[in-house]
Order: C-alpha cells, then sequence, then structure tokens
C-alpha cells in the first residue's frame, strides 16, 4: 500500500478546501488545523455555556409569565447550544471533561462579553438583542466554513439564535418605547453593552493572530472587521430608529465606501477580560465551578449506566 507524503497530503487537502468540499473527522487534516478548530470551537462552546448565567440569574426578576418563560427557554436553548459545540469539539479528538476543566480552571477562553454585570432587566433586553444579533452575524458567517460537524451544529443554532434575537428585539422595543424611566433604564443598558459588543468579533485584523491561518484553510470565511462591519450596518439603523443615543461620539459612514467607521474601543481593556481580568469573571467562573461540583452525582450516576452523550 502508497501512502502519501505529508506535503502531498496538504496538497490534496487545501485542494478540497478550494473546491468547497467539507472536511469530516475521520479525514486526513493537518495538526494546526485540528488544534485551530478545537480551540475556537472549544471557545464558542464556553461561551454558550457561560452565556446562559448572565440571562439565568435574571429569570425569578422577569417581569411577567410571559417573559419568564422566553427566558428560561432561552437559557435552555444556550446550553443545549454549548452541548451540540462540545460534540463538534469531541469530533476532533479532545475529551469534554478536559474542555470542561479547562474553562473552569480558567485556562480556556470563553466570549469577553460574558464578564460584564447584568445590572438591570434592560440588560437582558440588550444581551437578546445586541449579543444575539453579533452572534448571528458570525455564526451566518461561520457555518459556510471548512468544518462539516461545526458548520452543521452552527446552521442549527443560528436558527435557534434568530428566535432569541426577535425575543431580544420586542424587550428593547418596549422599553424605548415606554415611560420615561424605562426609556432611561434602556438607554443606560445600551451604554454600557456598546463596547464590548463593539469587542465581539475580536481585535482589529492588524491584531489578529489567528485570521491568516483560519482564512487559508477556510474556517474564517470573513475577518473580524469584515464581520464587525456587517453587524453595524444592520444594527446602527435600527439603532437609530429607536432613538438610543449611540455613545461612541466619532462614529461616522466613509462618505467614499459607506462602511461605518468607529472609535476603537479600549483593546487594553478587551485583553484583560479575556484573560480573566473583567469585571465579573470570577464570579461567573465560581458560579460554573460550583454548579459542575454539584453536578458530579449526576454525572457519576449517568456514566455507570453508559448514558454520558458521546461525540457521533
Ligand atoms: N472574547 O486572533 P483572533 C452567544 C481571543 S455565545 C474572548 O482574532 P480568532 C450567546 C482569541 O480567542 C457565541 N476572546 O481570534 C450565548 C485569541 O485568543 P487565543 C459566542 C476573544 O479566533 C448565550 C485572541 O483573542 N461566539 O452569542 O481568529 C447568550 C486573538 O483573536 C474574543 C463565539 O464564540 C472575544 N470576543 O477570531 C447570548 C464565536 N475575540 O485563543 C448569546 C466563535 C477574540 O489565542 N469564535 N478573542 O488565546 C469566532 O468566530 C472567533 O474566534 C472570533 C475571534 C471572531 C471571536
Amino acid at each position: 500500500m502508497t501512502t502519501l507524503s505529508d506535503e502531498a497530503q496538504l496538497h490534496a487537502f487545501e485542494a478540497r478546501i478550494a473546491r468547497g468540499d467539507k472536511v469530516e473527522p475521520g479525514d486526513w487534516m493537518p495538526d494546526r488545523y485540528r488544534q485551530q478548530l478545537t480551540r475556537l470551537i472549544q471557545q464558542h462552546a464556553n461561551s454558550e455555556l457561560m452565556g446562559a448565567l448572565p440571562e439565568g440569574q435574571w429569570i425569578p426578576y422577569a417581569p411577567g409569565f410571559k417573559r419568564k418563560m422566553a427566558l428560561i427557554a432561552k437559557v435552555q436553548d444556550e446550553v443545549g447550544h454549548a452541548q451540540l459545540l462540545y460534540m463538534a469539539a469531541e469530533t476532533l479528538g479532545k475529551p469534554r471533561v478536559e474542555m470542561i476543566e479547562e474553562l473552569i480552571n480558567g485556562t480556556s477562553k470563553y466570549s469577553n462579553v460574558f464578564n460584564y454585570p447584568c445590572e438591570t432587566w434592560a440588560d437582558i433586553a440588550m444581551v437578546g438583542w445586541l449579543i444575539d444579533g453579533a452572534a448571528i452575524v458570525n455564526q451566518t458567517i461561520m457555518q459556510t466554513g471548512s468544518y462539516g460537524p461545526y458548520g452543521r451544529a452552527l446552521k442549527r443554532i443560528t436558527y435557534e439564535e434568530a428566535f432569541h434575537l426577535k425575543q431580544g428585539y420586542d424587550l428593547v422595543v418596549t422599553l424605548a418605547t415606554g415611560t420615561r424611566a424605562q426609556r432611561d433604564m434602556c438607554q443606560e443598558a445600551f451604554n454600557r453593552w456598546w463596547w464590548p459588543t463593539m469587542m465581539f468579533f475580536g481585535p482589529p485584523d492588524r491584531q489578529s493572530v489567528h485570521t491568516e491561518v483560519l482564512q487559508r484553510w477556510g474556517v474564517k470565511p470573513k475577518t473580524n472587521d469584515e464581520q464587525r462591519q456587517i453587524w453595524l450596518q444592520k444594527f446602527v439603523p435600527k439603532i437609530e430608529e429607536l432613538g438610543l443615543d449611540i455613545p461612541d461620539k466619532g462614529l461616522h459612514r466613509d462618505p467614499d465606501t459607506g462602511d461605518y467607521v468607529i472609535t476603537q474601543p479600549d483593546w487594553d481593556e478587551f485583553f484583560r477580560v479575556i484573560n480573566g481580568d473583567g469585571p465579573m469573571n470570577r464570579e461567573r467562573l465560581a458560579l460554573r465551578r460550583l454548579i459542575y461540583e454539584e453536578g458530579s452525582w449526576l454525572r457519576t450516576a449517568l456514566e455507570k449506566r453508559d448514558l454520558l452523550p458521546r461525540a457521533a
């Protein structure tokens, strides 16, 4: 039996990606492709799991039964998204228990946005609208990427996020068109979430360390700045329509391209937050750790009966 040299395998792999073929778990792939995807999907799964915490903590305080039901359903969906994504990451060979342990001991990352406090009900509205809206932009792009299991998981997740976005938008519209106190609460929450949302898509392209390799292998069809621009084009007109005041006083449109030009967020703050030193990092991770420890009896019981979910 003849085996291809590493160089020939890489060449064949890149030719498949150029043709738009999907890479599947059993296929040959460069180690770096596997590592990059594992990192990315693991971080994404962590974000879904951690993202359930700020919203979950607001369930008891939701104003009314209908809002409470919608929020419970959303939180349940987010945990389900984590489940799908951990399974997609497991297809690359990393066991889930290792990924969860890295999350709770702080050695793997999750989205910057979940390290900020949700001070009022209006923050929940902003997470549902701005952050779920940003996630949809990101995931609609990433689902066309080259790794089959990630793309398929994202397709399903994005479908559910569309409901979350509607829920978030409805909350924002209610507050933005409500009483003076509601409008003020909405504006204050919007001010808090504008900059973290700008950071959601990652550092500017010139500072991005992974974009080049992810683009070479078709994992990330658009760069961080391109994704941010798509979000701005979609959201700024809606924000203006609602009469919300954008805290970036330098925001304007480039007269030649029509692109939005933003004032750069505080990227030092971003790097502090994603490396564990944001306003809520310790509290959020402590809660996640507690949940993990308190759930150990259930994992043991499932393991004994061989009922723990496995990657496909
Ligand atoms: N937060 O080279 P770069 C949701 C890190 S959940 C934290 O540009 P890349 C929801 C990056 O990892 C959906 N870290 O990276 C849930 C790297 O650090 P390492 C969340 C970030 O990968 C519940 C360094 O910065 N979505 O919506 O090319 C309720 C340099 O960055 C962030 C995802 O996770 C960040 N925002 O591109 C409601 C999307 N940005 O690894 C809502 C999936 C960058 O070298 N991820 N870093 O230590 C992606 O699409 C890409 O990873 C990114 C960054 C576009 C975010």
